[in-house]
């Protein structure tokens, strides 16, 4: 009876679950360029729209139950169960990520998983809400005692996440030390024995260190070509790569800081974006100011990078998230503007 009374309108239940798919895509997405603390807030909001989904479908899903038999099964019900099906799988995989789990899909994990459920639910829900939408402007009683319901509600999904922490800590699940992006720990101060990634396709033979040389070059007054045995490690620091699939590792980085580079070459006054481009054809831009505190690595942990991890050089970013951490850089290129292609190339490099 006390849950009947805490229970929200059904249409208030609809525009919650509304609310939180749209909560969930937009931080979903965000956290792909979260990388410095100031940005946790966005895996924060992420988890509660997950918790108040948790706290809302059982309610939705029991209201509407009785309309899935097998003899009144219309396409519309069927893609109707389906949206409940990717949902459930979405919201599942990710408080099983939250608490340690892991899964192996060949080159894919849970994380992943997690990831394509959750992309797969905006597209399903508008066709959905195509076929079952009422204006909300219909019957719309009970408004005020909503908005109460709905205070509890938060606050009892803020409590759940709360929970979580001392919960995982408990378990001494893996999910204990996720960091605030959600990644979890891997190889950290073990010089190459960290994961290999790949964002979409890359994958080259191994660089020949003989062969290959990294050119400064673009909107600088003197272009400059160093061969490997002349770009030999003066400076090192300590980040943490941080993947969007799921993983982050610390390593002390040794090698070459851009801002050296930059000034050998001597950018001129409309310089403005610095590109770091791989052997592959991967790239991605820097702001001139920031690119200066990069580092292009040839080591890690005071061992030669191996080739999974960018021999002969990469790509080190602080506060970046790893998908920007360019492997196998061959070419530092000033420019006045960024280029737009390489959204497109870091999707279709390795292709
Ligand atoms: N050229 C190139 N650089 C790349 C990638 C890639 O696919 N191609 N993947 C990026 C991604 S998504 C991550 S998380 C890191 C992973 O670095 P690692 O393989 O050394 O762990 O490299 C980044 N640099
Ligand atoms: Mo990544």
């Amino acid at each position: 009876m006390a849950i009947r009374r805490l229970t929200p309108t059904p249409r208030a239940v609809d525009w919650g679950l509304f609310a939180a798919v749209a909560k969930l895509l937009g931080t979903g997405v965000a956290t792909i360029f979260a990388g410095t603390p100031d940005s946790a807030w966005i895996i924060d909001v992420h988890a509660l729209s997950g918790v108040l989904l948790v706290l809302l479908l059982p309610v939705k899903l029991r209201r509407v139950s009785h309309r899935v038999s097998p003899s009144r099964l219309t396409g519309i019900r069927v893609l109707s169960v389906g949206l409940a099906v990717v949902v459930l799988g979405a919201l599942g995989t990710g408080v099983w990520w939250i608490f340690g789990g892991t899964l192996d899909l060949g080159p894919w994990g849970l994380f992943h998983l997690h990831v394509a459920l959750g992309l797969l639910v905006p597209p399903l829900l508008v066709v959905h809400l195509r076929s079952r939408f009422h204006s909300p402007t219909q019957a719309t009683r009970g408004g005020r005692r909503d908005v109460l319901r709905y205070a509890g509600l938060v606050t009892a999904g803020a409590l759940l996440w709360r929970v979580q922490g001392p919960v995982n800590d408990a378990l001494d699940s893996a999910g204990a030390d996720r960091r605030y992006t959600g990644s979890r720990e891997d190889g950290t101060n073990n010089g190459n024995r960290f994961p290999v990634t790949s964002w979409v396709a890359d994958n080259p033979e191994p660089v020949d260190g003989a062969d290959w040389s990294l050119s400064v070059a673009g909107r600088v007054a003197s272009e400059t070509s160093y061969a490997t045995d002349e770009l030999s490690p003066d400076t090192t620091e300590s980040a943490i790569l941080d993947c969007t699939s799921g993983w982050y590792s610390g390593h002390e980085w040794q090698g070459v800081r851009v801002g050296d580079l930059l000034d050998a070459a001597d950018p001129d006054d409309a310089a403005a974006w610095v590109q770091f481009r791989s052997v592959t054809g991967y790239r991605w831009s820097l702001p001139l100011s920031e690119a200066r505190d990069a580092i292009l690595a040839t080591h890690v942990d005071g061992e030669r990078l191996a080739h999974g991890h960018g021999y002969p050089l990469r790509l080190v970013a602080p506060g970046r998230r790893g998908f920007q951490w360019v492997k196998w850089v061959e070419s530092v290129r000033v420019s006045k503007r960024r280029e737009l292609g390489e959204w497109l190339a870091i999707f279709v490099s390795g292709l």
